[in-house]
């Protein structure tokens, strides 16, 4: 079994409802972050993000999880238009144990994670300790952000 950490993000609709459905519907979650307002980055011209992180224990491979985060965003009625724009639900696989992939459609970790506060800070607070492969501490990572 690996662990891996799951962003949420939603600015379209029932951001709440949507997002908690979401976290419903992942299978071997283990620990879900507080849900946080989060200014957009990237296209400023758009509404507030709600975001926040899981943890799920898992023995699907990488790809088979991303697979499972794209049935669920489909499941929640995502659709995907402007690639930068609103959306629904936006399940992004951050870190998969200590594995990297960068292949096709799949890089991991997630290659703007350690750039990305609003990634970082859920993911902080349910795994304060985590070493994110090949970028380092979580913690370290978000103080190099101010
Ligand atoms: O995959 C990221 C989607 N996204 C977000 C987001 O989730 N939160 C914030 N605050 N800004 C964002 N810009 C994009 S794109």
């Amino acid at each position: 079994m690996t662990i891996a950490y799951v962003g949420l993000g939603s600015n379209l609709g029932d951001r709440e409802a949507t997002l908690r459905a979401a976290i419903a519907a992942l299978p071997g979650v283990v620990a879900v972050s507080e849900l946080r307002e989060t200014d957009p980055v990237g296209v400023t011209e758009q509404p507030a993000f709600l975001n926040g992180a899981v943890a799920l224990e898992t023995d699907l491979s990488p790809r088979e999880l991303l697979e499972t985060l794209l049935a669920v965003e489909r499941e929640l009625g995502r659709q995907r238009r402007e690639r930068w724009g609103p959306r629904t639900i936006d399940l992004d696989l951050l870190v998969y144990g200590s594995e990297t992939v960068d292949e096709p459609g799949l890089t991991v970790p997630h290659p703007r994670l350690h750039e990305r506060r609003f990634a970082l800070e859920p993911l902080a607070e349910i795994a304060p300790r985590l070493v994110i492969p090949g970028r380092g501490r979580v913690k370290d990572l978000l103080s190099e952000l101010d």
